[in-house]
């Protein structure tokens, strides 16, 4: 992969068994943002993604071991980080996500400052739809979400997502390893970092198979949850933690110090 520049940003395709559908995702990619490298990260597919990925121009992260999304995600991140990229962007390699889209992501990013930008499908109507389980899960999540993360966050399931290099230095030592689009949101507010929804048209997957079957969708429920509040309880330990180590405030004055306790680097996040 070629060094990056000040301004770079890398792809990167999680893909699990997506032969049919990633080529197609990593020349939509070439095509709407030239000269951007892309990265498929193959976590032990049993078809043929790793040869219809580098045939469509694509490098190839291909794991030895099947780590799951989360891991597989962090692996990319991992290697981003290491190569110096600034902006690094997932795109599913199921071919959901429009890569036109990709340049307002990347555009937000630079122009915001918040650490990362997800592509959104309810931000606006913009006629995507999703099953009806589906749809109660991230109504439920949404409500869950408002007040932890202080302001409402429409698409929480969202995997099209761009960070910076803050986000990736974070993400790239601690990372959920399933499911981690809503864990990662509540660790990025606890370290008062900021994101942004962009509106994004969401296709429906024509081929392969999704990762959420209905029986797995309660699992991810519980297993979300769970993640979500052991993040809660530990920031609110170390938040505690901070308060009783500063000494006591002489009357009418005040220590100008932060008033939420700073994260220290390695924690975040649990499996
Ligand atoms: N590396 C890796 N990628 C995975 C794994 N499971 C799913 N993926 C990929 O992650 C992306 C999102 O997974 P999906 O199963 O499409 O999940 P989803 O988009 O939330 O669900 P649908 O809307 O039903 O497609 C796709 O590109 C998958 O190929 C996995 O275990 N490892
Ligand atoms: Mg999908």
């Amino acid at each position: 992969m070629r060094a990056p520049g000040p301004e770079s940003l890398l792809v990167i395709v999680p893909a699990f068994n997506e032969e049919a559908a990633v080529g197609d995702v990593v020349r939509a990619v070439h095509t709407y943002v030239p000269g951007v490298p892309v990265l498929v990260l193959d976590d032990c597919s049993l078809d043929n993604t790793v040869g219809a990925a580098r045939a469509a121009g694509a490098e190839v992260l291909a794991l030895p071991h099947h780590l799951g999304l989360g891991g597989c995600v962090q692996a990319g991140y991992k290697l981003a980080h290491e190569l110096g990229f600034q902006y690094v962007i997932r795109v599913d390699g199921d071919g959901q996500h429009d890569a036109r889209d990709i340049p307002r992501i990347l555009e937000t990013l630079k122009t915001s400052g918040c650490e990362m930008v997800i592509g959104s499908r309810f931000s606006e109507d913009n006629g995507s739809s999703t099953g009806l389980l589906r749809a109660l899960g991230i109504r439920f999540f949404r409500m869950m979400l408002r007040p932890i993360l202080g302001k409402p966050v429409h698409d929480p399931t969202s995997g099209f997502v761009g960070v910076n290099r803050k986000a990736l230095e974070v993400f790239s030592r601690s990372f959920p390893l399933e499911y981690p689009e809503i864990e990662t949101l509540v660790v990025l507010q606890r370290r008062r970092f900021r994101f942004e929804e962009v509106p994004c048209k969401m296709r429906k997957r024509t081929t392969g198979r999704s990762s959420i079957t209905a029986a797995k969708s309660l699992y991810y429920m519980v297993h979300v949850l769970l993640g979500v509040f052991v993040n809660v309880l530990k920031y609110e330990r170390r938040l505690r933690r901070g308060r009783q180590a500063e000494p006591p405030v002489p009357p009418g004055e005040s220590t100008g110090r932060q008033t939420k306790a700073p994260v220290p680097p390695g924690e975040g996040v649990g499996g």
